[in-house]
């Protein structure tokens, strides 16, 4: 079903390849019809062309907003053969069987923050998509083409087929311009939802639509009996898990996608090289230390039963020696790293299931975090909050050691990532134990308690973080009983009192962060 091309609209803002193309189109005899800055593009290459103005007999007006909306330019390209040709022919309608745009950079001057409102209007096109619509509602016909990227394909098919184009070409290129069109509107929407009309910026856009890519099917949803499948934002922030690569192994799941998402948030917070093991949206098991290797067994250690079948990240290059390590020791469902020692890839392959991640560092963080419920949607900036030490605010009578104050930080900055109610000890930079998910503070801590048991490692010594205040003095005699010395929470209970008069009774150091980080 091959339909000749005789006569071509060119209109483009990024002129790309724009020449070479009108020169090959006019080798092969086809007419060339273009709007301002197009055409003169095209005329000083020395090549002929019309103006549409000409076409129209209207010149292009009102500072180019009026430039192609007329019955002869649609007409042209929305014209059908044989049924259409007779009108055509009673108003000297001429048929357009090509046409090549590319819109209004709005994208771009919508994203520069140095873009006057004015100039950001300007920029929202309204011909070229009033065009894309009725070159692509007519494939039938005609063809059209809204990226330099797909001159080359176009004029090797027009140069096999003596000038013409075929069906299913002229189909793809159709479904191809209704897709740009879609997300060039969705990104006026967008622009136009995250401002007030005196052009300044709202915290939450008045509409929820910002325009996700779909990356893949998954196998299912969290369950079985559920379908899943993962988007990512048009543009996604550099260093988050959007970024990834998947180097080698099976498919991933819902469910690795989720616990990836955790662990890598996790441990790219930390500077020195860290290991972070995830099970059920966890961690169970965090440790910084001097290598990849020590950093693996510290954490592995806090809890070995939960590490089998673990999401494991690191935030340093992964090296031959921890890889082998690791998977001679323990399945795997998942390993992250912003890169990998070339040994490193190679031993993995002898577990070829194993998925293997690459996520580059950087340092972009999601804005907003979404949850649905019922049929609405709960939206909030995502909790891109770290605490400094020197927002620490020492309330108990002994301050903590230099030590016990990097185990603290390291301490909280897991907690941040534990379901809440969230209770962590730790030790010389490396969980003892975590308590995660539980209805009361008092019984996470018995758990970190407990965990710490199995795992044959001892409390006495450890530091406690917790995700947000104790609400009785409970929690800290238990900690107490189990041997912690000091203990940093957000404070701001109504008995913060009682709370810090049990710390400084059993001879615990205590510090508020005055910033609370449930997770849930
Ligand atoms: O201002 S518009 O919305 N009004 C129009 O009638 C129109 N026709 C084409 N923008 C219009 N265009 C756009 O002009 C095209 O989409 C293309 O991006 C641009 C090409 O203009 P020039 O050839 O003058 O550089």
């Amino acid at each position: 079903d091959l339909v000749p091309v005789r006569r071509a609209l060119l209109s483009v803002s990024d002129k790309t390849g724009l020449i070479d193309l009108a020169s090959a189109l006019t080798a092969h005899g086809v007419q060339l019809l273009s709007t301002g800055g197009t055409a003169k593009a095209i005329r000083e290459a020395g090549l002929a062309v019309t103006d549409v103005s000409e076409a129209t007999g209207f010149p292009e007006m009102m500072d180019g907003r009026v430039k192609t909306l007329h019955p002869i330019i649609h007409g042209g390209l929305l014209g059908r053969a044989g049924i259409d040709d007779a009108v055509m022919a009673e108003h000297g309608i001429d048929a357009i069987d090509l046409l090549v745009l590319n819109l209004y950079p709005f994208e771009r001057v919508s994203a520069d923050p140095d873009s006057s409102m004015d100039d950001i209007i300007e920029n929202i096109d309204i011909g070229g998509p009033a065009m894309l619509r009725s070159a692509a509602k007519n494939h039938a016909r005609v063809a059209v083409a809204t990226d330099p990227a797909q001159y080359a394909a176009l004029l090797g098919e027009l140069a096999d087929n003596n000038g013409a184009l075929s069906a299913k070409t002229r189909f793809a290129l159709s479904v191809a311009a209704f897709n740009r069109v879609a997300a060039y509107d969705a990104c006026i929407s967008n622009y136009l939802s995250s401002i007030s009309e005196d052009g300044t910026r709202a915290v939450f856009p008045a509409q929820e639509n910002s325009h996700f890519i779909k990356m893949m099917d998954l196998r299912y949803g969290e369950n079985p009996h559920q379908q899943g499948a993962f988007y990512r934002d048009a543009d996604p922030l550099p260093g988050t898990l959007a970024t990834f690569t998947q180097l080698q192994g099976k498919e991933l799941s819902y469910n690795n996608l989720a616990d990836a998402d955790a662990a890598w948030e996790c441990v790219r917070q930390f500077d020195a090289p860290a290991c972070v093991i995830v099970k059920h949206a966890n961690p169970c098991g965090v440790a910084v230390a001097a290598s990849n290797a020590d950093a693996y067994e510290a954490a592995f250690a806090t809890d070995p039963t939960s590490a089998f079948g673990g999401i494991l990240a690191f935030n340093d290059t992964l090296d031959e020696a921890t890889a082998k390590a690791i998977l001679d020791r323990q399945f795997v469902e998942v390993l992250i790293a912003p890169d990998y020692e070339q040994g490193a890839l190679d031993y993995c392959t002898k577990k070829a299931n194993v998925r293997v991640l690459k996520i580059p560092h950087g340092d972009g963080r999601n804005r907003f975090d979404l949850k649905r419920i019922g049929s609405g949607l709960l939206m909030q900036s995502a909790d891109n909050r770290q605490v400094g030490r020197n927002e620490l605010t020492v309330v108990s009578t002994l301050a903590p050691t230099a030590a016990q104050l990097d185990d603290l930080m390291f301490a909280w900055q897991i907690a941040k990532y534990v379901k809440s109610n969230a209770i962590v000890y730790a030790r010389d930079l490396r969980s003892i134990g975590i308590g995660a998910g539980q209805m009361s503070r008092v019984v996470s801590a018995k758990i970190a308690g407990l965990k710490a048991e199995e795992a044959g490692l001892s409390v006495p010594g450890s530091v406690m973080a917790s995700d947000a205040f104790f609400p009785f003095r409970d929690g800290i005699d238990a900690a107490a009983a189990a041997g912690i010395k000091a203990v940093i929470q957000p404070g701001g209970s109504m008995r913060d009192k009682e709370v810090i008069a049990a710390a400084d009774e059993h001879g615990i150091a205590m510090v508020f962060t005055g910033v609370r980080h449930f997770r849930h």
